[in-house]
C-alpha cells in the first residue's frame, strides 16, 4: 500500500555532516575578506550552502558501493563501458567521451563545430557555454522566448525557443554560418525554466530543413522532463525516464555537467550521434583531459555516475527534488518576496531589481543582495545578473541581462524542509531592511568568467 500526499523524499538519512554556526560579527568579517563575493567565502564560514547544485549532491548508498567497484586501469576500465552503455540506454546518444566536468565537453564541442565568424543561437546564454563559443570564434545569439526575460510571466515553458527569432537570424546571416543551435534543458539563467517537447520537435523539423545541428546542454534534462510530465499535454502518464530519452533522441550532440542531474560530485561527458565529430573529440580529449576511456574521471567516479543517472530519472526522486524547490518558493512568495515565477527546478531565484528597486544595475544589486543574505544568516547564494553577464566581446561594455537575480540553489538530497524554513525566514528579514541596503563597486575584475573571482567594496 502506498501513502504519501506530500513531496516527502523517497530516502532516509544514513550519515550526517555537521554545519558551522557563526555570529553576525564573524560573517561581516568573512564577507569583507571575500571581497563581497560569495564564491570567495570559505565553506567553513557558511551555514546553509545554496551557492550551487553543482557537485554538491549527496550520493546514495548504492553509488558509494559503486565507488568500491572502481577499475582504475589506465585504459579500457570496465566502469567506462558501464557508463557508455548507461548513456546509450538512458540518453540515446551513440558515442560518448567522458570529461572531468561540463565545460571540458563544451570546449571540445565548440572547437570541433564552430568556425571563426559563426553564430550560435541558444535559449539564453550560460556563462561557460557562451565563453567557449566565443573562444572558438563564434557569436552567441539569444533566441529564447521573450517571456523568459520577464520574472512575473507564468508561461509554463519559459525555456522555449522563439522560432521566429531563429528564422530571422537564419535570414540575416545564412544557415551556413550557423553550425548548430544550443538548447539547454531546465534553462539555468532563466531560473531553471523548462523547454517543451512540442518546441523541441518544431525546432528539430526547422533545423533539419536548414541543415543546422542541435547541441543539447543536458545538465538538468531530468528536471526539465519532470515539468513536461506535469505540464505538457500527453505526457502525464509517461515516466521521467521515457521523457528524458525522447528529448535526447531529438538532438544530435550533447554536453553534460554530471555534477547536477546525475547525482555525483564530479564528472561530465560529451556525446554525439555523428561518428566524425566523435573521432575529432577522441583526438582532442587525449590532449586536454586524458585517454578516451576515462577523460578526466577516475573509474570509481564513472561507476557512481552510471548509478546516479539511473537514480536521477526516477519519478519519485524528481517529485521530491522539484517539490522541495517549490516549497521554498511558496514560502518566499508568502512573505511577499519577488522571485522568478513559476518556481524552477534547481533553485529559487530572487528578483534583485524588484527586491532593491533603489539600486541601479551599475551598482550590482544581485551581488549586493547575495552578500547581505550571507551576513544576515550564513546562507550562501549566488549572483546571476550583470556580473555573471560579463562584458561584450567586441565593445568591452557590460552585457546587461534583463534578469538581475540571486539564485538560492538547492543541492540534491542534502538539506531538509527545516533548512528551507530558515532560508525563507532569513531572506524575509533582509527584505524588511532592504531600503537601507547600498550597492557595490569593483576592486578587481578578472578577464574570464568574472563572477567567480571578482572582488568588490561597498559604495560609501
Ligand atoms: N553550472 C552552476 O552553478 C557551475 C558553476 S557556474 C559556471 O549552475 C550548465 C547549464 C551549467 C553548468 C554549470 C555548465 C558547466 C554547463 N551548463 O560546471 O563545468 O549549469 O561542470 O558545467 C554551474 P561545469
Amino acid at each position: 500500500m502506498t501513502y504519501r500526499k506530500s513531496w516527502a523524499e523517497p530516502w532516509k538519512i544514513k550519515m550526517v555532516e555537521h554545519l558551522t554556526m557563526t555570529s553576525r560579527e564573524d560573517r561581516v568579517k568573512a564577507i569583507e575578506d571575500a571581497g563581497y563575493n560569495t564564491f570567495l567565502l570559505r565553506s567553513e564560514d557558511v551555514y546553509i550552502d545554496l551557492l550551487t547544485d553543482s557537485g554538491t549532491n549527496a550520493m546514495s548508498d548504492r553509488q558509494w558501493a559503486g565507488m568500491m567497484l572502481g577499475d582504475e586501469s589506465y585504459a579500457g576500465s570496465r566502469n567506462f563501458y558501464n557508463l557508455e552503455k548507461t548513456i546509450q540506454d538512458f540518453y540515446s546518444y551513440k558515442y560518448i567521451i567522458p570529461t572531468h566536468q561540463g565545460r571540458a565537453a563544451e570546449h571540445m564541442m565548440s572547437q570541433i563545430l564552430i568556425k571563426d565568424g559563426d553564430y550560435i543561437p541558444g535559449n539564453m546564454y550560460f556563462t561557460t557555454t557562451r565563453l567557449h563559443q566565443e573562444l572558438a570564434g563564434g557569436t552567441f545569439v539569444d533566441v529564447i522566448i521573450d517571456e523568459a526575460h520577464d520574472t512575473e510571466s507564468e508561461h509554463p515553458f519559459k525555456g522555449n525557443v522563439d522560432l521566429k527569432k531563429l528564422d530571422d537570424l537564419v535570414k540575416k546571416v545564412g544557415a551556413d554560418k550557423i553550425p548548430y543551435i544550443c538548447i539547454a534543458t531546465a534553462v539555468n539563467m532563466a531560473g531553471g525554466q523548462p523547454i517543451s517537447l512540442q518546441n523541441i520537435k518544431e525546432l528539430r523539423e526547422y533545423t533539419t530543413k536548414h541543415g543546422i545541428d542541435i547541441v543539447h546542454d543536458m545538465t538538468r534534462v531530468a528536471e526539465n522532463a519532470w515539468f513536461i510530465k506535469e505540464r505538457e499535454a500527453g505526457y502525464a502518464e509517461k515516466t521521467v525516464q521515457e521523457i528524458v530519452f525522447e528529448i535526447c533522441s531529438l538532438t544530435d550532440h550533447a554536453t553534460m555537467s554530471a555534477k547536477k542531474d546525475p547525482l555525483v560530485n564530479i564528472g561530465g561527458f560529451m556525446a554525439t550521434n555523428n561518428e566524425d565529430v566523435y573521432r575529432q573529440a577522441q583526438n582532442m580529449v587525449v590532449v586536454y583531459e586524458g585517454l578516451h576511456t576515462y577523460g578526466g574521471m577516475a573509474g570509481r567516479d564513472m561507476e557512481a555516475l552510471s548509478i546516479g543517472i539511473k537514480e536521477s530519472v526516477q519519478d519519485d526522486h524528481m517529485r521530491a527534488r522539484v517539490g522541495q524547490t517549490e516549497y521554498l518558493g511558496d514560502k518566499l512568495i508568502g512573505y511577499g518576496i519577488p522571485i522568478v515565477r513559476p518556481v524552477g527546478s534547481h533553485g529559487v531565484f530572487l528578483d534583485a531589481k524588484k527586491f532593491l528597486p533603489h539600486l541601479s544595475q551599475d551598482v550590482f544589486p544581485a551581488q549586493t543582495l547575495a552578500a547581505e543574505i550571507y551576513v544576515e544568516s550564513g546562507v550562501r547564494s549566488m549572483e546571476r545578473g550583470i556580473i555573471s553577464g560579463g562584458r561584450n566581446k567586441d565593445t568591452g561594455d557590460h552585457n546587461r541581462p534583463k534578469l538581475e537575480l540571486v539564485r538560492l540553489t538547492i543541492p540534491r538530497r542534502v538539506y531538509t524542509q527545516a533548512h528551507m524554513d530558515v532560508v525563507a525566514e532569513s531572506i524575509a528579514d533582509v527584505y524588511e531592511r532592504r531600503a537601507k541596503i547600498t550597492g557595490l563597486q569593483f576592486t578587481y575584475e578578472p578577464e574570464y568568467l568574472r563572477f567567480f573571482q571578482a572582488r568588490f567594496e561597498p559604495l560609501s
